[in-house]
C-alpha cells in the first residue's frame, strides 16, 4: 500500500500490454510458435526477481551463499534464487527443452518431445557486485529453435549467435524493464508494479546514430595491449565515460541514448572477461536487430562456432560505426 501522503501511480494505462504483444505477434505464426509462452514465462520470472530485489536487503536476500559457481566467482544469494526462478518459469513453460544457464555447470534438459522446440541461455542475475549497493542489475536470455527432431543432449546448445531467433534482457533499475528483440523488432516493456504486468514504453528501439558516451573499465587500461589502448584513447576524445558495472544496465543505456562498451581482451583477462553464450551473443542479437553491432575486435560475435557453454570472449557492442571504427583500431 502506498506510504500516506503518497499517490500509487499505475503506468500501463492504455498501453499495450506485453501479453498483447506476444499474442498478436508471434501466436499463429509458425517461425515463432510457442514463443509467447517462453517471453511470458520470462516475464513472470522477472516480476517475481524484481519483488526480491526491491525488498533485497528487508527479505534476507542479499549476502554470499558460501559458494563459488562454475566461474569460480563468489555466488550472491540473489544469483542463486534468479537461477531457481527462471529454470522454474520455463520449465513450466512447457516449450523449452534445455536450458543453459551461468550459475550452473550443465544444461538443465526440460523436456524432448517435439512441443518443446526452443533452448534458453541465461545470465539470470547480472551485475552481481552491484546487487548489496543498490545500483541497476538485470537478467539476459538468448533463445535458440532446437532443430525438430533432434535429440536434446548437453551439446545442443554450442550454437552460433546467428541462429538465435530472440533475445530478451530485463533492467531492474530505477524502473524495471523489459527489452525483447526479434529479427528486426526490438521493443521495450515497463513493468507497471500496480498490477504486476508490463506494458510497451520503449517501442521499436533503434540504436542512436550519434555515440556520446563509451562504457568500459577505465581501470584496466594499463592491462590493454598498444591497439586497444589507442582505441579506448579514441574514444576518449570523442565520448563521456558512463560505466555502471553491470553489463545489462551499460548496454541499456547505450542503446537509449547512443553509446559503446567494451570489455576487450587485457593481460589478465586474454580471452575476455564476459560470457559468449549467455551475456554477448544475446545482447549482441539485440544489438544487431536495433541497428547496432557486436564484435570481439576482431570477428563478429554472431559468428563464433562455440566450444563450450561458459566460455569467454572480448566484446566491444553497440553503435554500429563506432564500433567498427573501434575494430578498425584494434585490429589494424
Ligand atoms: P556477473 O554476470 O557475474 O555479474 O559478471 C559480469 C559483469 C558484467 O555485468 C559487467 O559488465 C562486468 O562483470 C564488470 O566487470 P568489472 O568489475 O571487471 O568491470
Ligand atoms: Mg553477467
Amino acid at each position: 500500500m502506498p506510504a500516506k501522503g503518497c499517490k500509487s501511480v499505475a503506468v500501463s494505462g492504455k498501453r499495450q500490454t506485453l501479453n498483447e504483444f506476444v499474442t498478436s505477434a508471434f501466436r499463429g505464426n509458425s517461425q515463432y510458435d510457442g514463443l509467447d509462452a517462453v517471453i511470458s514465462a520470462i516475464a513472470e520470472g522477472s516480476r517475481q526477481i524484481h519483488l526480491q530485489v526491491q525488498a533485497a536487503t528487508l527479505a534476507d536476500v542479499i549476502g554470499v551463499t558460501g559458494e563459488t559457481n562454475v566461474q569460480g566467482e563468489i555466488v550472491q544469494r540473489l544469483d542463486t534464487a534468479s537461477s531457481d526462478i527462471f529454470v522454474d518459469v520455463l520449465r513450466n513453460s512447457g516449450r523449452v527443452a534445455v536450458i543453459g544457464c551461468e550459475e550452473i555447470e550443465k544444461p538443465v534438459i526440460a523436456g524432448d518431445d517435439e512441443k518443446h522446440s526452443y533452448m534458453v541461455l541465461m545470465d539470470p542475475l547480472d551485475g552481481s557486485s552491484n546487487i548489496d549497493v543498490a545500483v541497476s542489475i538485470g537478467s539476459i536470455f538468448g533463445i535458440w529453435r532446437r532443430n525438430a527432431g533432434d535429440q536434446v543432449t548437453e551439446d545442443s546448445l554450442l550454437r552460433p549467435g546467428n541462429e538465435q531467433v530472440a533475445a530478451a534482457y530485463v533492467v531492474y533499475g530505477s524502473s524495471t524493464i523489459m527489452v525483447i528483440a526479434t529479427s528486426n523488432n526490438v521493443q521495450g516493456f515497463t513493468l507497471d508494479p500496480e498490477t504486476g504486468s508490463f506494458a510497451i514504453t520503449h517501442p521499436d528501439l533503434r540504436i542512436p546514430e550519434v555515440c556520446p558516451y563509451y562504457s568500459t573499465n577505465e581501470g584496466n587500461f594499463k592491462t590493454l595491449d598498444e591497439s586497444t589502448q589507442r582505441a579506448v584513447t579514441a574514444l576518449r576524445d570523442t565520448c563521456s565515460l558512463r560505466y555502471v558495472g553491470s553489463l545489462v544496465a551499460d548496454f541499456h543505456r547505450n542503446l537509449l541514448k547512443g553509446g559503446i562498451f567494451l570489455y576487450p581482451a587485457d593481460l589478465n583477462r586474454p580471452g575476455g572477461r564476459l560470457r559468449l553464450m549467455y551475456e554477448a551473443n544475446p545482447l549482441g542479437y539485440v544489438a544487431e536487430q536495433a541497428g547496432g553491432a557486436a564484435s570481439t575486435g576482431r570477428q563478429r560475435i554472431m559468428d563464433i562456432m562455440p566450444e563450450e557453454l561458459h566460455q569467454r570472449t572480448p566484446l566491444i557492442l553497440g553503435n554500429k560505426d563506432v564500433v567498427e571504427k573501434t575494430v578498425a583500431i584494434i585490429s589494424g
